[in-house]
């Protein structure tokens, strides 16, 4: 039973009042403040309108004071009847924020210190019939820091390596500190008889289409030495049918079923096939009585990373039902600054745009959390792998202390348990950065401790997974492997030449180099990159104007101001001038500041992917830094704080998809056609690669007889720039690929940088048609570039945005509100980058 009643929320100096009063089932608690659990003070405060939005203006220094205070949180839950001699009565905390003690009746049962994982209380002898109260307390983290030798490596702040709580809580360089506290997790009572389940664990031992092998293991935590259980369970299709069942005795805690299906129905992604879910039902029985029962989805496939391909080359690849796909995917930091107050509609939102931008790996980042069942849930339903991190990003950690690795084991082992049941789970990785970070900053003499952390990540996490999840594979960090850990040529590397600058190739051992310049940060450097895997690489860009305009105090919204310099808690923030003023041209104000970061992000992305997914079979991932934003900043992520996603998500909807035509050029380079196919599907058919006058003019159309066979990669036809130019300038002209009888994206290539271009006026015409809630839009006397449909609302969804038209060319854009929210149709705009903005006709 979750326990859903209100509860009470009241902070106080450190110590201001005895804990036992505070805790004492009596306190007349009326006049605390009401608080929604899950949740965090921060946003109950919000609620109450005792702070002003901390992510409005520089609020959040404001809100600094409630990381000093105690706060404590009570509740009261009934209990009719009196438990029997046989029953238990348990809670259990989700998630806890992060030292809490917690108390029943006044009496303490006891503390946590970690937020990354659930807490059980075996409550049955302080409980009574009728009210009983229960009652938290939470300290600020200070106190359980302070006598703690820092460590010589934590990004962002020295406080964190001691406490297990998500890292980007202290600030990151795209979100500022806020460090949260409370109930961020459900909090269930357990009243069981007898025993109940502890975990239930069913994975595919083997799989094909003809015949799969599921075991399920179960695990079951007694309260009865002597009675005898039995364990029944059923696969069942989603038409209802039982396709398996079983029936096992328990010996002591455990037992393991094994179920044989038929003609499986395997779960794939959503691009490959379909994400098939059985539902698996499973009960717990005493003398046959149903003790406990237990109900998941499941999808019967086989995952494997592959390490060495089969000519024996070095690879780094995911083999879903043994077929070698191209994980294209994002990183995915925590949804929100404040987690636990986060609607699941929020991750539902999030999955779904990366669904429809053509992702099928999404990587849970190390910084954050271990996220919340929604989230995996989402990704097992819709179709799209993970990538988990544990929680431990960019420092050294205290792994000599036996209470810190006791805390870390009991974090794992929570998190494995929790997780392994979600079939979209792919891989397990140690860390973030940290191997690799370590040897850079030891090399440059920042470092001169031993690698504190190591054996967390080489020890005790592939011991533990050694024995509860050996089904999916285990990376050690991220990026890793070779010489040094960013080695293209071994396991999965982050391309952070672009954007930071870092100077690469590297040896282990080797001082860091840095190249702040326009020719160090360009997003040209990706085409000097063939990895096996890109698991991190992106640019900023702005988030929306409607995202900017809500945060921004009054008179700061312009290009240069003190808020808007706020928003962007990266280091130096010369690197985004650097690559626009390499592609763009430096912005002049912030409309042009919008559009030239928005612009460099989408086509900086879009050269870079288009480029790993030509060099597809070697290079078999890419996934983009990063997904999302916490709060409403200003950062790499394809979607912004509002759920307005920026220009690359546009773009990324055809760059991921999976039959790509792209082209390889260059200004001293001839340009040659590619198609990339990752489905499992050979298309055969006409490609067309015209290019025409940026007035609208052909100047020249090639057709190439195309055959590409499945999950290939193929160059179809090579061509010096004059050969299809003639004497036009590259300047004035923009090339079109386009495949009719295919089922993919046109693609508009524009053959020099941005600022170069020499392109006229354009005009638009935009008229809403209510009835079918689309927007036609058409361009007239020249191309328009990036035509961009804004809407002064969050969460709009559209099906297609910042995109090009030649003259003539037109298109009908279906716009809806995701919320169910009427849309602002009143506050539509529609301009291009060298179309003025119009009104609709
Ligand atoms: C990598 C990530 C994050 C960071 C990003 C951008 O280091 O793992 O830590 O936010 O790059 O700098």
């Amino acid at each position: 039973m979750e326990i859903t009643a209100e509860w009470r929320l009241q902070g106080y100096d450190i110590g201001q009042v005895p804990a036992l009063q505070l805790a004492d089932a009596g306190l007349d608690d009326r006049f605390w403040m009401t608080a929604k659990v899950p949740g965090c003070v921060h946003s109950t405060l919000m609620e109450r309108n005792l702070i002003t939005d901390p992510y409005f203006g520089h609020n959040d220094i404001n809100c600094r004071w409630i990381e000093n205070k105690e706060w404590w949180y009570r509740t009261k839950f009934q209990l009719d009847e009196v438990l029997q001699k046989q029953e238990k009565l348990e809670l259990f905390f989700e998630g806890l924020d992060t030292f809490a003690t917690v108390f029943i009746n006044g009496l303490e049962v006891g503390k946590t210190a970690n937020m990354h994982r659930g807490y059980f209380f075996d409550i049955t002898r302080v409980v009574k019939s009728g009210k009983n109260t229960i009652a938290v307390k939470f300290d600020p983290l200070s106190l359980h820091h302070k006598d703690k030798a820092l460590m010589q490596w934590s990004s962002y702040t020295k406080e964190r390596p001691w406490i297990r709580k998500a890292a980007m809580n202290y600030g990151w360089d795209w979100g500022p500190r806020m460090v949260t506290t409370g109930i961020w997790g459900k909090v269930h009572l357990l009243r069981t008889v007898q025993a109940r389940f502890d975990s239930v664990f069913a994975q595919s031992l083997s799989s094909s289409s003809q015949q799969a092998s599921v075991q399920v293991s179960v695990d079951i935590k007694r309260f009865s030495s002597k009675q005898d259980f039995v364990v029944q369970t059923k696969l069942i299709d989603v038409e209802g049918h039982i396709v398996a069942e079983s029936t096992n005795p328990v010996q002591d805690k455990r037992t393991t079923c094994l179920l044989n299906v038929t003609n499986p129905s395997l779960w794939w992604t959503h691009d490959l096939g379909e994400p098939y879910l059985y539902q698996l039902e499973v009960v717990l029985l005493a003398n046959d009585v149903p003790v406990d029962q237990y109900s998941h989805s499941f999808g019967i496939r086989s995952i494997e990373l592959q390490v060495q391909d089969d000519l024996g080359n070095d690879a780094f690849a995911f083999l879903l039902n043994g077929v070698k796909l191209f994980a294209k995917g994002s990183n995915w930091i925590p949804v929100d600054h404040f987690i636990g107050s986060a609607p699941d509609k929020r991750y539902t939102d999030l999955i779904e745009l990366a669904v429809d931008s053509h992702m099928n790996m999404l990587r849970v980042w190390a910084g954050g959390i271990y996220e919340k069942d929604v989230f995996y849930k989402e990704c097992d339903r819709l179709g799209v792998l993970v990538w988990q991190d544990f929680a431990f990003a960019n420092a050294l950690f205290p792994d000599f202390n036996a209470d810190f690795m006791e805390n870390v084991r009991q974090e794992a082992i929570y998190n494995i348990k929790r997780l392994r049941k979600f079939t979209s789970l792919a891989l397990w990785c140690g860390n973030n950065e940290i191997d690799w970070l370590y040897d850079m900053k030891s090399a440059d003499g920042d470092i001169t401790c031993p690698f504190y952390g190591e054996t967390i990540y080489h020890e005790l996490l592939p011991e533990l997974l050694g024995e509860l999840d050996t089904s999916r594979p285990y990376w050690p960090s991220s990026p890793y492997g070779g010489n040094d850990a960013n080695d293209p040529n071994v396991g999965d590397r982050h391309n952070w030449q672009v954007w930071h600058g870092s100077v690469y190739p590297r040896k282990i051992g080797e001082k860091t180099m840095l190249d702040y310049s326009i020719e160090g940060v360009t997003f040209k450097n990706y085409k000097k990159d063939d990895t096996l895997f890109s698991s991190e690489f992106g640019m900023h860009a702005s988030a929306n104007r409607y995202t900017l305009e809500k945060y921004i105090p009054e008179g700061q919204f312009y290009w240069g101001s003190t808020e808007m310099a706020y928003r962007n808690k990266d280091t130096n923030h010369q690197k985004g001038i650097l690559l626009m003023e390499g592609f763009t041209g430096i912005p002049s104000n912030i409309e042009e500041y919008m559009s030239y970061s928005m612009l460099t992000q989408a086509e900086g992305l879009k050269y870079g992917i288009e480029h790993y997914r030509r060099n597809k079979i070697r290079t078999s991932g890419s996934l983009i830094w990063q997904h999302n934003d916490s709060w409403p900043g200003t950062s790499w992520s394809l979607i912004d704080y509002e759920l307005l996603p920026k220009a690359s998500f546009y773009y990324a909807r055809k760059f991921y998809h999976p039959l790509l035509l792209t082209i390889d050029y260059g200004p001293e380079s001839p340009i040659v056609l590619w198609a990339v196919n990752d489905r499992l599907d050979a298309y055969q058919g006409n490609v067309e690669l015209a290019i025409y006058h940026m007035d609208g003019t052909l100047i020249k159309r090639q057709e190439v007889a195309a055959k590409v066979t499945a999950n290939s990669a193929v160059r179809l036809g090579e061509w010096e720039e004059n050969e299809l130019l003639g004497d036009i300038p590259a300047e004035e002209v923009v090339v079109k690929l386009s495949a009719e009888q295919w089922d993919c994206f046109d693609n508009y290539y524009y053959l020099r940088d941005y600022r170069l271009l020499r392109l006229p006026e354009s005009s638009l015409v935009a008229h809403w048609n209510g009835e079918q809630g689309t927007l036609h839009v058409q361009a007239n006397d020249a191309v328009a570039r990036m035509i961009n449909i804004q809407i002064a609302q969050g969460n709009v969804r559209m099906s297609d945005n910042f995109f090009d038209l030649l003259p003539g060319e037109s298109k009908s854009i279906v716009i809806t509100q995701a919320d169910g929210f009427p849309l602002a149709i009143d506050t539509i705009r529609v301009n291009a980058l060298n179309a003025r903005a119009v009104n609709l006709d």
